[in-house]
């Protein structure tokens, strides 16, 4: 058992994606369409229990909008708006507009010169990460992950655990040889499930989720001059995340 890769999440995790990023870009596809659905900050959090743009639009109609009456090609409709969204979204992310979070690209550079392997493993769709990697983690970051598992990939999305299984296959990994990073309860039920060591990062819409199995929940993974916060779990007096504190995590 020694640590051999990380696999990150993406939304949430490396950056604060869904408030300013995916949530406008629904409500833009919403709006080019002439559709009345509007997805505000407060409605966004209770969407967000379902993953997968697709099937949180069809979880809407479902249960916000008893009013709507589907047309007979709503999965078509659906498809269209989603397609749409992820051109909003790559939009947003390729100007630059939505930041890593704290000390990911610090603690990605030092995994690397570690000998770390890297990986990815999310539910949103593949197009937005590589827009999201190159225009804010900077320009052919995507090498930097031996296998991207993302979208449609795998039929069940988190909270399923197949989209882990699917990266560490691909890898040829066990998974007693790797952390998780993730920041949600969803998230966190796929990485456990696939019998994962996590390290949980919250923000502002993951705070109050159910994170009990996580080796660590921290408030982010911290810089030098910018200290993180134990939220749950062992507290190593370390004040941001690298690579030695990742294989204590790991060891303990
Ligand atoms: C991410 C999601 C995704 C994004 C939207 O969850 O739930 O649905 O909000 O992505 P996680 P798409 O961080 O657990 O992977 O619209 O591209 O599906
Ligand atoms: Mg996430």
């Amino acid at each position: 058992m020694t640590l051999q890769a990380l696999l990150f999440d993406v939304d949430g995790t490396l950056a604060d994606t869904e408030r300013d990023g995916h949530r406008p870009a629904f409500n833009q596809a919403f709006q080019d369409a002439g559709l009345d659905w509007h997805w505000d900050v407060a409605l966004y959090g209770k969407l967000l229990a379902v993953t997968g743009g697709k099937e949180r639009m069809k979880h809407y109609i479902d249960q916000f909008r008893p009013d709507y009456r589907k047309p007979e090609h709503f999965d078509e409709l659906v498809a269209d708006l989603h397609k749409a969204k992820t051109r909003h979204y790559s939009a947003l992310a390729a100007r630059g507009g939505i930041p890593m979070r704290p000390g990911v690209k610090r603690l990605l550079i030092e995994a690397r010169a570690a000998g770390l392997r890297l990986a990815i493993a999310t539910t949103t769709t593949p197009e937005n990460v590589t827009v999201l990697l190159e225009h804010s983690l900077g320009p052919g970051t995507e090498a930097w992950f031996e296998v991207i598992a993302a979208g449609d990939i795998v039929p069940a999305k988190k909270p399923a655990p197949d989209i882990y299984h699917y990266a560490l296959e691909k890898m040829g990994l066990d998974p007693a040889d790797c952390l998780a990073f993730e920041d949600s309860e969803n998230g966190l039920r796929a990485s456990l499930g696939a019998g994962l060591k996590t390290l949980v990062t919250v923000n502002d819409y993951t705070l109050d989720h159910d994170f009990s199995g996580a080796a660590v929940v921290l408030s982010d993974l911290g810089e030098p001059g910018a200290p993180n916060r134990v939220i749950a779990g062992p507290d190593f007096g370390q004040p941001f995340v690298d690579v030695g504190y990742l294989r204590t995590l790991h060891r303990g």
